[in-house]
């Protein structure tokens, strides 16, 4: 019974999301309306916002039902484009299948795989120019694949060994490549949102033609950040490509949480006066376009773009997540988009640029690869076996010149370090 109730006037009351299934129903997804490819043409690049609402609301697509390539938005990728892109789906793949086994065999404490959503941090990297600057979040690992980082030091990353470049200081997956253009991963969500905006509004401001590209999740458009980000991308028309990965879940959360019962996620660059593109996030051509339209948008003073991907986790959350214990069992074997990787495949051989047999090859020699690069890494110590960097690491790097009260707290570490383990822990 409310404090405050006049009986003459109806009793308030909230609105709670749920989730249309839950474990034990049966998922139908036949409410999702998947429009014709080229149900609403590519406009020019050089449009305005206002001109383009219904993209927000839209699903820009490019492989048809059969999996053709059709309509305005096909980028027109050559064959050998099209098969690396593959190959680069395909490598993602088998390095989060790998990483996730290491961490189920207590090789690392922690594993976060991207499957269903590979085409998000794939094709929109091979959109981007070389030096352009992305800002992931901790789902993005397909960009660093893309640009051919090191799959060994991605790995000493997530065992924290002795080979790590960031010397055990972060969360396992949580990469920071300066010189690929990949900025540092933070678990604090979104804050990679106005950081985005800095470093564009930086750029533009240096008279630079670099621009940046920021990757977040549909539960993370809820933080204040996404807003304030985007406000200032606005005002000052900085050129930066916003994208919002939705894949309909933040850990258990269903995005109705995050206001996608009340309108799209593309659909909050109305607001601000952006340009907004809803995109079928499964269709790598698709969303390679998308992001070459934002591209040359932001790359020709035309401001920034907020392109959402409609897409689908296919696995849990991370390695510390069960989704069999808040979703439907095989919700992601019935997502009326497909499996983008999958669409990929049956689109080259559709067009005779690939067998059966040539994937089969391809999958069993990307394995082999990962496994190789998984050995080498090893090499350099896994979780709890003392192939770290020495301990007092951890005091460097912060000042230049130590400060004396870090020397001492660095020496009483040592110290007790050698009292509770003796000479042996030492030698190491
Ligand atoms: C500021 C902040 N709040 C909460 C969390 C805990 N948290 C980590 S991931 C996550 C879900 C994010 O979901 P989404 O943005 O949809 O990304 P996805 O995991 O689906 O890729 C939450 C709530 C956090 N890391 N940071
Ligand atoms: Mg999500």
């Amino acid at each position: 019974m409310g404090q405050h109730q006049r009986e003459n006037l109806a009793p308030l009351h909230l609105h709670i999301p749920e989730p249309k299934f839950r474990p034990g129903d049966k998922a139908d997804f036949s409410d999702i309306i998947v429009p014709e490819v080229d149900a609403i043409a590519r406009p020019d690049e050089h449009v305005a916002p206002a001109d383009i609402h219904a993209l927000a609301y839209g699903l820009v697509r490019v492989l048809d039902d059969e999996n053709a390539a059709t309509g305005s938005w096909n980028p027109g990728l050559s064959a050998d484009t099209l098969r690396l892109m593959l190959r680069k789906m395909l490598t993602l793949r088998a390095f989060d299948d790998r990483m996730f086994r290491a961490q189920r065999q207590g090789k690392t404490s922690f594993y976060m795989k991207s499957f269903g959503e590979e085409a998000t941090s794939v094709a929109t990297t091979m959109a981007l120019h070389r030096d352009d600057m992305c800002f992931p979040s901790y789902r993005q690992q397909g960009i660093l694949i893309t640009r051919d980082y090191p799959l060994v030091d991605m790995m000493n990353q997530i065992y924290s060994n002795r080979g790590d470049r960031l010397k055990g200081r972060q969360l396992p997956i949580m990469y920071s490549a300066k010189d690929y253009g990949f900025f540092s991963i933070s678990g604090n969500l979104t804050t990679q949102y106005p950081q985005a905006v800095g470093w564009a509004m930086a750029s533009a401001s240096r008279a630079d033609t670099r621009i940046a590209a920021v990757w977040c999740g549909d539960g993370s458009t809820a933080e204040g950040d996404f807003h304030s980000a985007l406000t200032f991308a606005a005002v000052y028309n900085a050129p930066v490509i916003f994208q919002v990965v939705n894949n309909q879940w933040a850990i258990s959360s269903f995005s109705g949480f995050a206001g996608s019962e009340r309108t799209t996620f593309a659909a909050k660059a109305i607001g601000y006066g952006i340009a907004g593109l809803r995109v079928d996030g499964n269709d790598v051509l698709a969303v390679y376009a998308a992001m070459q339209w934002a591209a040359n948008r932001a790359r020709t003073n035309n401001g920034p773009t907020l392109i959402e991907y409609f897409t689908y986790r296919g696995e849990g959350h991370s390695t510390s997540d069960d989704p069999n214990a808040y979703r439907a069992a095989e919700e992601y074997a019935l997502w009326p988009l497909g499996d983008p990787v999958e669409r990929l495949k049956a689109h080259l051989i559709a067009t005779g640029e690939w067998t059966h047999e040539q994937h089969e090859a391809l999958v069993a020699t990307l394995s082999d690869e990962v496994k190789a690069k998984q050995k080498e890494a090893e090499q350099n110590g896994i979780l709890g076996h003392g192939l770290h960097h020495p301990f007092e690491t951890m005091f460097e790097d912060v000042f230049e010149e130590m400060p004396a009260h870090l020397k001492e707290q660095c020496a009483q570490m040592l110290e007790e370090q050698h009292d509770k383990f003796g000479p042996e822990w030492e030698a190491r």
